[in-house]
């Protein structure tokens, strides 16, 4: 089995050899583990590091926000014709020991999430994502324990559905509402997360708010675009 290990980055050169490191001693995976690093428009030296550990690098050619990142990432393990792709923070918030437990919840899910026990670490986080679990919940029937979460394991349905459609600002709770619009099987398990390991954050402050308000709106539109949209 061959499993494409996205991994989007933006300016992430402090911590991407020690998760590169870690993804090539994975422990007995039953599986062929790629990392392929998405630069996305980085301005430091995330594309020259990565590749000096090893990974395949996507560069992007400007910055295209995490849904471009990904869904590249996407395409490729699908063009490729990979089994299924993981997602992983390249700040390394994610461990790739716990990748198993993604892939031991898989069964005959198309789209698994990893979420953290005690859920995203600051407040104003915590709100935002109790608010989008519900607004899920209520639009599209998704049961998840926390929607904005990169942690993630895509089976073949997913790789074929969003090679074609996959959102851009803010993309993982509308992910979640457009697989499950088309029918696809949202499964999570619980996993160990870390702090990001060097760089900065993409959501604090007012964007943290502003994400909020637009993914509120983006569930809902989507999940009603993609009911209606015909079948392929
Ligand atoms: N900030 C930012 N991160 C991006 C972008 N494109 C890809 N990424 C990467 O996407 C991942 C998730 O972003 P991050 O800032 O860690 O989000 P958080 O974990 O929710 O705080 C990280 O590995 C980033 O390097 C982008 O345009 N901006
Ligand atoms: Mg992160």
């Amino acid at each position: 089995m061959r499993v494409l290990v996205i991994i989007p980055a933006y300016n992430e050169e402090h911590a991407l050899p020690a998760l590169l490191g870690e993804l090539r001693a994975l422990p007995n995976l039953d599986a062929q583990v790629t990392p392929v690093v998405i630069d996305d428009g980085s301005t430091d030296a995330t594309a020259k590091v990565a590749e000096e550990h090893g990974a395949r690098v996507l560069r992007m050619c400007k910055n295209l926000g995490i849904g471009g990142a990904v869904q590249s990432g996407i395409r490729l393990a699908f063009r490729e014709g990979f089994d299924f792709a993981a997602q992983i923070d390249g700040d390394g918030q994610h461990p790739p020991g716990e990748l198993a437990k993604l892939m031991g919840a898989a069964g005959d899910a198309d789209l698994v999430v990893g979420y953290r026990d005690k859920g995203p670490t600051t407040l104003l986080r915590r709100i935002g994502s109790w608010w989008l679990r519900v607004v899920l919940r209520v639009t599209t029937g998704v049961k998840c324990n926390d929607p904005t979460s990169g942690f993630r394991l895509y089976g073949p349905r997913a790789l074929a559905l969003f090679d074609s459609e996959y959102p851009y600002d803010y993309p993982e709770p509308e992910a979640l509402a457009i697989a499950r619009a088309r029918g696809l099987r949202v499964n999570e398990v619980l996993v160990t997360m870390r702090e990001r390991q060097g760089g900065q954050s993409s959501i604090a402050g007012f964007a943290a708010a502003y994400y909020v308000f637009k993914v509120t709106i983006a569930v809902a539109l989507a999940y009603v675009r993609a009911r209606l949209k015909p079948r392929d």
